[in-house]
């Protein structure tokens, strides 16, 4: 019976590129304010990708983003580039601070999300969700939108 096969099939491509565009991507939580989330296209072949966003912190008290995954990769690392030695690396951080008024870019040039062992390539115009985790505010679930591979913040 190969009916069931085929419709699973269908559901998970449908997961990654169903989900419509907004106009606004903007998303709260509890005092967090998360803007314009988005992906770079990756490669074919490619296992990695990066997603880039801002957080606002408009309350009066401190958070953290602790915590973040997504159906459409193994894992998610919290990236931070940093010199070492004179050259610009990437590494591993267990979370980011999120005082109270103050903004956190997530951009090519500072913290990223990295996405680990991708289950498929990332495509200009798909869109896919990610769920963020943060040590008050809790988690949210955002979507993402794939840009072209030299998307910058706040150029769409
Ligand atoms: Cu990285």
């Amino acid at each position: 019976m190969r009916r069931p096969l085929a419709w699973i099939t269908l559901g998970m491509a449908a997961a990654l590129v169903a989900m419509p565009a907004s106009a606004e991507d903007r998303y709260r939580l509890d005092s967090l304010r998360i803007d314009h989330p988005f992906a770079r296209a990756t490669p074919p072949g490619a296992k990695t990708g990066a997603v880039f966003f801002t957080v606002d912190n408009v309350g009066n008290t401190e958070d953290r983003l602790v915590h973040a995954s997504t159906p459409i990769a193994v894992g998610v690392a919290i990236h931070q580039m940093a010199l070492d030695g004179g050259v610009m690396r990437m590494r591993a951080v267990p979370s980011v601070d999120l005082m109270p008024g103050a903004r956190v870019e997530f951009n090519p040039s500072g913290y990223h999300l990295m996405l680990l062992d991708l289950k498929q390539p990332l495509k200009v115009g798909e869109r896919f969700p990610l769920t963020l985790t943060f040590e008050h505010g809790g988690a949210i679930q955002i979507s993402v939108g794939v840009e072209s591979m030299g998307a910058v913040q706040g150029a769409q």
